[in-house]
């Protein structure tokens, strides 16, 4: 007699799965026609945090059906016209990035911003490493700061503000996300001695991470809540994003447009723009209009 079991997709090893079920873990096959409860997902491809029913014959299982998803967390593959999912059902993404080294990226902060408004998961940012010194990033973590994001800055060398980021951790699944070599898995280790992930060392001539996670897993928290460590992206492709999602994205843009002379104005170059006339003013920092106008180009 088969046994029909429910549980959430905690790390996905080649055709295997590892599903979290209560107490249990099973490593259990995916079947090669998934059936997926509607409203059918975008990206048909299992992944860390899915709910899934798994059927087991004796020790044998394998999942057969998933679960809607409250979010999916999506980009561009790389090299790919086809969207890759990061994973679902997370409520909230810790966007970590270095203070100093390797060097915090505005342009790919906005666009992990953009793909968690897109995929409706509340977006915080994290600059760990405040020991190596927060000059620079001070200099533009306030235009964050105005736009209503929460920002953490943190040391999971010194663990300074560390009981920041435990506290928003409890009764939620957090992402998270961030070039390789900011700290997720430092973070997460702080948060948690008993992950005992394992942390790399920069790359000497780049000043880059070395990609040591090298797979999205879920874990759960001895204080309850779930976290998923990711390996670090390098490139992150906007999914197909029309024009007004992107406008919506950007807050700030938002805001303004409905100033703007002509109702579809791209705010690129159209005269009567209230947006450029905005960033003209000082009132949008340049460097946040320059990310919206580059995603815009991409598709
Ligand atoms: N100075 C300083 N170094 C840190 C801090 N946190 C982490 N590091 C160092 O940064 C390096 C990278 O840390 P990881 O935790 O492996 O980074 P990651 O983001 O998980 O990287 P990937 O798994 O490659 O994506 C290691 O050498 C850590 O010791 C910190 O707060 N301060
Ligand atoms: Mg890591
Ligand atoms: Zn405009």
């Amino acid at each position: 007699m088969a046994e029909m079991i429910d549980g959430t997709v905690i790390a996905m090893h080649g055709p295997l799965v590892r599903v979290q079920a209560g107490e249990s873990s099973l490593v259990v096959a995916a079947r090669r026609k998934l059936k997926w409860l509607e409203p059918a997902p975008v990206a048909k491809r299992l992944v860390v945090g899915d709910r899934v029913t798994v059927r087991m014959e004796g020790e044998d299982g394998v999942v057969e059906i998933v679960h809607p998803r409250t979010t999916a967390l999506l980009r561009r593959a790389p090299q790919s016209s086809r969207p890759q999912l990061i994973a679902a059902n997370v409520d909230q993404a810790l966007l970590v990035f270095a203070a100093k080294a390797p060097a915090p990226r505005r342009g790919l902060l906005d666009r992990f911003l953009v793909a968690c408004h897109h995929a409706g998961v509340d977006a915080l940012i994290v600059i760990n490493k405040a020991d190596q010194g927060l000059d620079g990033v001070n200099a533009w973590l306030p235009v964050y700061r105005s736009l209503g994001y929460p920002v953490i800055t943190v040391s999971a060398r010194t663990g300074r503000s560390m009981g920041q980021i435990k506290r928003l951790l409890p009764e939620h699944t957090t992402l998270f996300c961030g070039p390789s070599g900011a700290g997720k898995s430092s973070l997460l280790n702080a948060v948690y001695p008993g992950f005992r992930l394992k942390v790399g060392s920069l790359s000497e001539s780049t000043g880059k991470g070395t990609h040591t996670t090298t797979m999205a897993e879920l874990m759960p928290l001895p204080f309850g809540g779930f976290v998923v460590d990711t390996p670090g992206l390098k490139e992150f492709g906007l999914w197909n994003l029309d024009r007004r999602e992107l406008e919506a994205a950007f807050p700030e843009i938002a805001a303004r447009a409905p100033e703007c002379r002509f109702a579809d104005c791209a705010h690129i170059h159209e005269p009567g723009c209230a947006v450029l006339a905005a960033v003209g003013a000082g009132e949008i920092d340049p460097e946040r209009h320059a990310s919206y106008a580059g995603f815009l180009e991409e598709d």
